[in-house]
């Protein structure tokens, strides 16, 4: 019998690397077994298709590309360009902006280019011609301190980390946090939802530089054209980190305010979220911040990956095709119906619900930490994550909440019966594990344990991932 394509593809490239170290060819196999077997619901991880990872693995990644298109620090790059164009056009005409950078390494990477191109776009108007300088890159030390002075202190507005801020939005953890002064805005304590009012009163009071919207564990919409209004009324640059939902923006769930691309002055993101591409980072803007934008490399970033960019310009190709669209509101159904599941069995959810891609359980009402409840669902064939819930009483180490999304299971093509069941599964896992000793310890009956793995694995059976990949 004749393999097809995808699967000839890919045992060929294991033969071909088991002959050097036959362990990372193991470790590749095992990896495919492994998210084939579990009940993937980290909301930010998804399976790229075939295509998009056979982009990666080729002599692209031999390249340096150091520049930007046609403006290389280094010879014979034509084809590389052909890849950073193709990804970049893909981009542009995806989500409707004006100019796409598609080198960043992951998301953090294009927040930093992001970051880089507001401070330098400040600086070089009216502060750089009080300098008497042409270019930021001419300023002194002394210039420097004094712009730092002037900018303010480089002000950032964003979400906290407890209401499902990301740690790149001006947090002590990350980079960002030390180059910006961060004050955050949260949710209302009744509701869990963005109160605008008070992100406007933050942003007279705060006089931010820049004003972040987006999240990593918000499970509502953030609606963008009055973000962009606050913004505007303190003069702030709108910024929106879309790593999370740009899959649904891709896909015309989020449209009108809540689509970023119309309303932000730049937006970033990852490619391998929602969007299901390649893991790395991409960033949208206007024209009045392009130059900026594509000064990324060397400026803020390592060499490009051009292995990558080709990559995203193969997912990026997938996602303009109608099939996406369904795609992405199945997500948010799905979404849905695992939320109205475990609410219905008695499931506490911050803001009761949620209309994108991800679901936020507080298993306080389980008697647990969401460390304790991630490795219960873990041991029982579930993979999740623990976060931090608003006003957080176990902090961000051990935290309260259990975050859940469904963009990749969507990708095996589970529906809403399914998460239902899915509901049942995490439900029974949280009401029969009881705290143990410490924050991090729980019982769990390791028979119910493999039960409800059993049922997870006997759930995927009708969805097989990479159905046409056969390693042999
Ligand atoms: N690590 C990603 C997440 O899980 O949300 C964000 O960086």
């Amino acid at each position: 019998m004749s393999l097809n394509a995808e699967s000839t593809a890919f045992r060929s490239a294991l033969e071909v690397i088991r002959a050097v170290e036959p362990r990372v060819a193991d470790a590749i196999g095992a990896e495919l077994a492994d998210q084939r077997e579990s009940l993937k619901l980290i909301a930010s991880e998804n399976y790229a298709s075939p295509a998009t990872l056979l982009a990666m693995g080729n002599w692209f990644s031999d390249k340096y590309a150091e520049g930007t298109i046609g403006r290389r620090f280094y010879a014979g790059c034509q084809n590389v360009d052909t890849v950073e164009a193709l990804a970049a056009e893909h981009a542009r005409e995806l989500f409707g902006a004006a100019h796409a950078y598609v080198q960043p390494h992951s998301g953090i990477d294009a927040n930093l280019v992001a970051f880089w191109a507001i401070l330098a776009d400040r600086v070089e108007s009216p502060a750089l011609k009080k300098a008497q300088v042409r270019q930021v890159n001419d300023l002194t030390e002394a210039d420097w301190f004094a712009l730092r002075r002037e900018l303010g202190n480089q002000r950032m507005l964003g979400m906290s980390l407890d209401a499902g801020g990301h740690l790149t939005h001006g947090f002590r953890p990350n980079i960002s946090g030390k180059m910006f002064d961060q004050r955050s805005y949260g949710t209302d304590p009744a509701t869990g939802l963005i109160d605008y009012d008070n992100v406007a009163e933050a942003a007279r009071e705060f006089k931010p530089l820049i004003l972040v919207a987006g999240y990593s564990a918000y499970p509502r919409k953030v609606n963008f054209r009055i973000m962009r209004e606050i913004a505007d009324s303190v003069g702030a640059t709108f910024m929106v980190d879309m790593a999370h939902f740009a899959g649904l923006v891709a896909g015309k769930v989020f449209t009108g305010d809540f689509d970023p691309v119309p309303h932000a002055h730049i937006v970033t993101t990852t490619t391998h979220k929602s969007l299901r591409g390649p893991r790395g980072g991409m960033v949208l803007c206007g024209p009045e911040l392009a130059d900026q934008v594509d000064r990324g490399c060397p400026m803020v970033l390592g060499g490009p990956l051009p292995h990558v960019m080709a990559a995203k310009a193969v997912a990026l190709a997938e996602a303009r095709r109608p099939d996406f669209a369904d795609y992405a509101q199945r997500i948010v159904d799905n979404a849905r119906a695992l939320a109205e599941g475990l609410t219905r069995r008695g499931a506490k959810l911050v803001t009761g619900g949620t209309d994108n891609h991800l679901v936020l359980i507080d298993v306080t009402g389980y008697g647990l930490t969401g460390r304790q409840a991630e490795q219960a669902l873990l041991d029982s064939g579930i993979v999740t994550n623990r976060n931090a819930v608003p006003q957080d009483p176990n902090g961000a180490w051990y935290t309260s909440g259990i975050r859940i999304g469904t963009p990749a299971l969507t990708s095996r093509g589970l529906g809403t019966a399914e998460m239902d069941a899915t509901a049942e599964l995490i439900h029974t896992v949280l009401t029969q594990t009881t705290s143990g000793e410490s924050k991090a310890k729980y019982v769990l009956d390791p028979a119910l344990a493999d039960k409800v793995s059993k049922q997870a694995s006997d759930l995927l059976t009708t969805f097989p991932l990479y159905p046409a990949v056969d390693l042999g």
